[in-house]
Parts: structure tokens; C-alpha cells; sequence
């Protein structure tokens, strides 16, 4: 990592505030890590939903993203019936796995009182209830599935940070290394072995622009005129998740835009900059559509079976990338 990014990085982490409950985190990891790896079992973290940019560190208003959380909640379900265990680090409030077909609005059309003290799922909604309780449960009770919540920026990077499985993971944080070695030997030993079993899949949407919060501690008064405000660039982590936190994982990136015409370039350009496995190109009206997997080699259209009713593109999104992630297991043990 260059210097000026490795100062950059440390500046960033110095003004985020203290990540809340940074010590039931760390409990909640060790137990999944403890669990799932080792062996030959893969585990994939993947990131869902988008970030705020708070505009005031006692913050009443924020700058907030479009993701609905439908790319990373459905993912984590088919990564899961590929055999993988997952870290589901998600913007709260957004979509969950298995809860897809379950209506949000209001989550109580599903329910009935029979009498003053049994409820009872409504008819239309029975099997869909039955199906996502069973998988959820299953998938939490067996420890496959860690669900990590964020909702800042500065929440996810920290917890993001957290979550890496890899030897140097945490580069700024280093007591944190230091109890996974001392109190997790044996964790230790297999994050060091899990080397390309581990895949990254970052469907969150990250925002790339941060508010000089110096600025403003306190609410922001709407009737002292415009507001000029300075968004600041948040430090590119891709760069450093590659060479520093897992540089043995299988990574993937997402990359989204509006204007079709440079979607791909810049999908190219993020895989050669972040020396990605793959970037995932998306464009924001036809994402639930179709994407394109572009690598050093391919651009590789995925798109949602349409004959099929209730088909997704991230079912034959996830069996691509478990097969690329396949062959990229073989080739590092070859
Ligand atoms: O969360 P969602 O299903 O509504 O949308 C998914 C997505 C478009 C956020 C994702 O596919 C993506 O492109 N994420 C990266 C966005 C970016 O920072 O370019």
C-alpha cells in the first residue's frame, strides 16, 4: 500500500466515531469462525444495501443511497445452498434473506388471531412463511449465516474491517489481531489456511463521498441560507482489501451506473485498479434484469431466465461465480 493512502486510511479511521458494539461483533465473529473455518469450507462475506453519509456528527439529517438490499438478501440465499457459510454484513432496515417473498408492508397481512391467544399464518401466505422460516432458522441455528447490521459509512467500513478473514486483516487496529491470535488459536490458524476459500462478493453501495463533519456538530439551520457544503472522498478500501486485508481471496465488485455507454470501461477500469477476481457491471433500470461479469478475459452476460416465474439474475449469477471461485481454488492449491 502507498504511503499516502496508508495516511489517508488512518486519518479516515481517527475521525470515524467509535464503532457501537465493537465487542459483541467480535463475539459474534469468533463464534462463526470458530464454526466455519475449516477444512475445506468456504465462506463468503457479502456486503448489502447502501451507506449514509451523515452531514452533522449529531447527525438529524444524512445523505442516503437508492440500494434496496434485493442484490445481497438474495445472493446470501443461493451462496447458502451452494454449501457456502456466509457473513451478511447489510444496511438495516433493508432486504433479508429469505424474507423476499413475505410482504414488508405491513409484515402483519400474514397473520391472524384465531382467538385471544393463538395467531395463525393466513392462507395465501403459509408456504411462503413456512419456507423462509425453516431456511432462516436453519441457516442461523447451524451458524452458516452471521447477520452483521450497518447503517453509516463509518459503521460499515469498521465492521467491514472487522469481518475479513485474513492473515494482516486488520492494518490499523492491531489488538484486535492480537486476541484472534491469543484467545483463537486455533481460528487463527485456519483464517491463515482459508486464504482463497474466502470470497468477498460487494453488492453494498457504498457512498464514495464523505462530509467534512469538523463543519458541523449540531443541526444544520435551515434558515441561515444556502448551504455550501464539502464532500470529501472517502479512501478507495477495494485497493487495500486486495494487497493488505485478504490478498489470497476470491473478490468481487460491483460496479454500478446510469450511463450504459461507460458502464463496461469503468467496470475494466475498477478490475485492473483493484486487481478484482471479477467486477460485477449493473446498470441502476435493468439491474434486476441482467449483468455483466466482466474479468481479465470475458465480459459475460448474466440474465434472469424469463420463462421462469419468480426468477431472479442473481440465481445464475451466484452459480457462475461459484464456479469461477471453483477453478480459482484449484488454481492456487495447483
Ligand atoms: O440493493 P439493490 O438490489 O437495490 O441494488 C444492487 C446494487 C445496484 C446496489 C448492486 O448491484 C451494485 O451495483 N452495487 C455497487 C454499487 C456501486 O457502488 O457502484
Amino acid at each position: 500500500m502507498n504511503s499516502s493512502l496508508g495516511s489517508e486510511i488512518d486519518s479516515f479511521y481517527e475521525s470515524a466515531p467509535p464503532l457501537k458494539e465493537r465487542d459483541s461483533i467480535m463475539e459474534k465473529l469468533n463464534e462463526f469462525v470458530e464454526l466455519n473455518c475449516k477444512g475445506t469450507k468456504r465462506v463468503v462475506c457479502v456486503t448489502s444495501g447502501g451507506t449514509t453519509v451523515p452531514l452533522e456528527q449529531r447527525c438529524v439529517r444524512y445523505i442516503d443511497n437508492f440500494s434496496s438490499g434485493h442484490r445481497g438478501a438474495a445472493s446470501t440465499e443461493y451462496f447458502l445452498k451452494a454449501g457456502y457459510a456466509i457473513i451478511f454484513l447489510y444496511r438495516r432496515a433493508t432486504s433479508q434473506p429469505y424474507c423476499r417473498s413475505l410482504p414488508d408492508d405491513p409484515l402483519l397481512e400474514c397473520f391472524e388471531a384465531t382467538d385471544e391467544l393463538n395467531i395463525q399464518v393466513r392462507q395465501p401466505y403459509s408456504e411462503a412463511v413456512k419456507r423462509a422460516i425453516r431456511d432462516h432458522h436453519a441457516a442461523v441455528a447451524g451458524g452458516f449465516l452471521l447477520k452483521l447490521p450497518f447503517t453509516t459509512i463509518f459503521e460499515y467500513l469498521q465492521v467491514f474491517k472487522i469481518a475479513i478473514p485474513g492473515r494482516s486483516f486488520l492494518l490499523l487496529i492491531e489488538y484486535l489481531v492480537l486476541y484472534y491470535e491469543q484467545m483463537l488459536q486455533m481460528v487463527a490458524v485456519s483464517l491463515r489456511s482459508l486464504g482463497p476459500l474466502a470470497m468477498f462478493y460487494l453488492a453494498a453501495a457504498v457512498s464514495g463521498l464523505l462530509c467534512s463533519l469538523e463543519k458541523h456538530e449540531h443541526k444544520i439551520q435551515s434558515g441561515s441560507g444556502p448551504l455550501d457544503m464539502r464532500l470529501v472522498q472517502v479512501p478507495k478500501m477495494l485497493s487495500v482489501l486486495r494487497t493488505e486485508w485478504a490478498p489470497m481471496a476470491f473478490c468481487i465488485s460491483f460496479k454500478l451506473e446510469t450511463d450504459t455507454k461507460i458502464l463496461l470501461d469503468k467496470a475494466d477500469m475498477a478490475l485492473r485498479k483493484y486487481k478484482m477476481n471479477a467486477v460485477v457491471a449493473n446498470e441502476l433500470l435493468t439491474r434486476k434484469e441482467v449483468v455483466v461479469v466482466v474479468t481479465d478475459s470475458e465480459k459475460i452476460s448474466v440474465q434472469r431466465d424469463k420463462t421462469e416465474a419468480g426468477s431472479d439474475v442473481e440465481n445464475p449469477l451466484v452459480k457462475l461465480l461459484v464456479d469461477r471461485h471453483s477453478a480459482f481454488i484449484k488454481d492456487s492449491n495447483a
